[in-house]
């Protein structure tokens, strides 16, 4: 099995008595939608429904179309909710198993939520589904350039085919959008946030507009990113001032073509004035004139714009995690009613654990989005396993406080805080080119637990693993246990081994694969590693309380007191927020040195034990699929090997302690790690 199939597999139901019970459960379906036609969207519906029935049971369904009565309220709650009912038993009189929605996306929701109910084994009598989305928006953002190469893409090249398009169209967009919408996926932005004008063309937007129509029936809307400075590069003109009159007309102009081109287009994601990308700034004028000038345009249409708040200025020398704060807390209450500033989950750069940022609780009156990293770019990229779930649900769950106690960001960015719309959650997408989607093949995890998330943020970790877990590898319960506990305990892994007790941005420069602590001079002090960890004679972290760059007064009083303290600060992230002596007694009761050599050692022992769990597996699940795991956690045991080595004998340099008992003794010497460069990286090469 090579996994293209992702979680749609839809292999025959093995447990006999489960595919007898259901196949009468689900002889006769009803699709009730509020026009009881047929549509490119309920077509889509009926056609997964006879596939996956056809394959899961061996049996075809009878599927018929009916009006929603109109008093049916059950489903009015938002234009994408559905419901799923059957009877308590199932005679050949019964009535149907009935899938209703107020819209026709709604019954495709419907089908996907029916079909993964029966393919993790639930019961199928007094059916009662009733779901909606938490978030209106829910997208993935795709770096893929134009010319194939996916920045931070580990997958293979770019899905999108812009040699071929419009007249060849790739089979995988359908497949595609089959998965994006069986998640509750519903936009994607195509091309990189480090954007290229040439996209906003007229012979772009056409084959723009031939994967917008493939999208369209799974309810996937497109979305672009807007290089600013498009008016002078394909516009002629001399300047892209946003309060310039020719500006904005050039603008409301290109956005009415791109609508006549996708009526559905759903708007702009934007990356201004941020690592040499061209903005507002460069004129003068603030994130808000930007923003606004471009939601002025898209308006008229009903699109949106995500301007990113992922900035920190080359004019500014203050600690780059208080940055955005700094440039974006002044603008708030100036944004236009369809501009979403769209905020990384933490203040500095999607590293495997990070403080929520700060931004999130500092603009009451503007609508924010969170943008998560599926693609694993500082998390082993799709060489190691980490599944993302409990790194979300920690950031979702966070506390901002910013409306007192339990004002979690999840609150903050489904509106129900603020009671704002429109709401988004992006996630930077971690597909391409790869039989398997996403080169790793549990990476597919990610996916799968991203877009679950969107739809429903209060999913836990456990329930989104079981599900794929089964969806991806059936049932067996020694398959369905072992790989559960092998995802959920992955992400702690690899910050185990990598940046543990708050460390962060410590890896090898510019392709960000494996350690790189002694990074030092780069164009930029806070693209180096010594920027963050400020290992010293006197101890190791980055001084961010009052003391130090006081990056803590941008949360609220109740996380700046806590996180402040040395002794209460939560240990995951004490050095993030103290430069800690390296003789310090930490809960354990052992120093911070000793602590530290134990965790990065205790990685290394946690990707043991995930080989012998997964090795036990052999012979329980296709050959090639185990394999191509096997392959990887075998390599991903000499990756942690190789960060435990590097940086314990670099930090050795200035805490001048030995190694505590348990500590494995690296095979070679600091020279030999730091000559490892390893440049020739299958991803992107060329990176900070
Ligand atoms: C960093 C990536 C860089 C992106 C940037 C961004 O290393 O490739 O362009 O984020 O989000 O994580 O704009």
């Amino acid at each position: 099995d090579d996994g293209y199939r992702l979680w749609l597999r839809y292999d025959r139901i093995e447990n006999e008595t489960y595919r007898t019970q259901a196949a009468p459960a689900l002889g006769r379906i009803v699709l009730a939608t509020p026009s009881g036609a047929e549509s490119p969207t309920v077509a889509a519906a009926r056609d997964e429904l006879t596939t996956a029935l056809g394959n899961l049971l061996g049996a075809t369904p009878v599927i018929t179309l009916e009006k929603l009565p109109a008093a049916s309220s059950a489903v009015a709650r938002s234009s994408d909710a559905f419901s799923v009912s059957s009877p308590s038993s199932f005679t050949p009189h019964s009535s149907p198993l009935t899938i209703s929605a107020s819209s026709d996306l709604g019954i495709l929701y419907g089908t996907f939520a029916l079909l993964r109910h029966l393919q993790t084994g639930q019961p199928l009598e007094n059916l009662s589904l009733t779901s909606y989305p938490k978030i209106q928006h829910r997208l993935l953002n795709h770096w893929d350039d134009l010319n194939g190469h996916v920045e931070r893409g580990y997958a293979g090249s770019s899905l999108w085919e812009w040699f071929y398009l419009p007249e060849i169209r790739n089979p995988r967009y359908h497949d595609y959008a089959r998965a994006c919408a069986s998640l509750g996926l519903n936009g994607t932005v195509l091309t990189n946030v480090n954007a290229n004008a040439q996209i906003l063309t007229a012979p772009y937007l056409a084959k723009v507009a031939a994967l917008a129509g493939e999208f369209r029936p799974y309810g996937i809307r497109v979305y672009l990113t807007a290089r600013f400075s498009a008016p002078i590069e394909i516009g002629g003109l001399k300047t892209a001032d946003p309060l310039d009159p020719a500006v904005a007309a050039w603008w409301k102009t290109k956005v009415a073509e791109i609508y006549r081109a996708i009526p559905d287009f759903g708007g702009f994601l934007v990356k201004a004035n941020s690592e040499g990308q061209p903005g507002p700034q460069d004129y003068k004028r603030t994130h808000a004139d930007g923003a606004n000038l471009l939601a002025d345009a898209v308006a008229p249409h009903g699109g949106i714009i995500m301007w990113r708040a992922f900035v920190y200025s080359p004019d500014n020398n203050d600690d780059r995690v208080k940055q955005a704060v700094t440039e974006f807390a002044p603008l708030d209450g100036k944004f236009r009613d369809n501009v979403i500033v769209q905020i990384k989950n933490g203040p500095l750069d999607f590293m495997p654990r990070e403080p929520f940022s700060p931004l999130f609780g500092a603009m009451p009156k503007t609508r924010l989005a969170a943008e998560l990293q599926i693609t694993q770019e500082y998390l082993g990229q799709s060489t190691q396993l980490a599944f993302l779930a409990p790194m979300w649900r920690e950031f979702l769950d966070a506390d901002t406080f910013a409306n007192g106690p339990g004002t979690t960001i999840a609150s903050l960015i489904d509106g129900s805080t603020k009671r704002q719309q429109p709401s988004v959650i992006a996630g930077v997408a971690n597909t391409g080119t790869d039989r398997n989607w996403t080169g790793h093949l549990l990476a597919q995890a990610n996916w799968y637990a991203f877009g679950r998330l969107t739809w429903d943020h209060s999913l836990t970790s456990e329930q989104i693993a079981d599900e794929w877990t089964k969806m991806t590898f059936g049932h067996d319960a020694s398959v369905v246990s072992t790989i559960t506990k092998l995802l959920l305990g992955s992400r702690e892994t690899v910050v185990n081994y990598s940046m543990p007790l708050g460390l962060t941005h410590i890896m090898a420069e510019g392709h960000h694969y494996g350690p790189g602590p002694w990074v030092d001079k780069l164009g930029r002090a806070d693209w180096t590693s010594v920027y963050y960890h400020r290992a010293a004679a006197t101890g190791l972290g980055f001084n961010r309380t009052a003391t130090g760059s006081n990056a803590l007064a941008q949360y609220s009083p109740a996380i700046a007191q806590r996180y402040g303290s040395l002794t209460d600060c939560p240990e995951n992230l004490l050095l993030w927020f103290h430069h800690v002596a390296w003789d310090h007694r930490l809960r354990s009761g052992r120093t911070l040195w000793d602590e530290l050599c134990l965790r990065y050692q205790q990685g290394v022992d946690e990707v043991r034990a995930m080989r012998r769990d997964w090795d036990s597996l052999k012979g329980r699940i296709d050959d090639e699929r185990f394999t191509h795991i096997q392959q990887r956690l075998t390599r991903q045991e000499l990756d942690a090997i190789e960060w435990r080595d590097a940086c314990l004998l670099y930090f050795q340099t200035f805490s001048k302690r030995p190694f505590p008992a348990g500590i494995e003794p690296p095979a070679h010497p600091l020279s030999h790690y730091i000559s490892q460069k390893r440049r020739h990286m299958p991803g992107d090469p060329s990176g900070k």
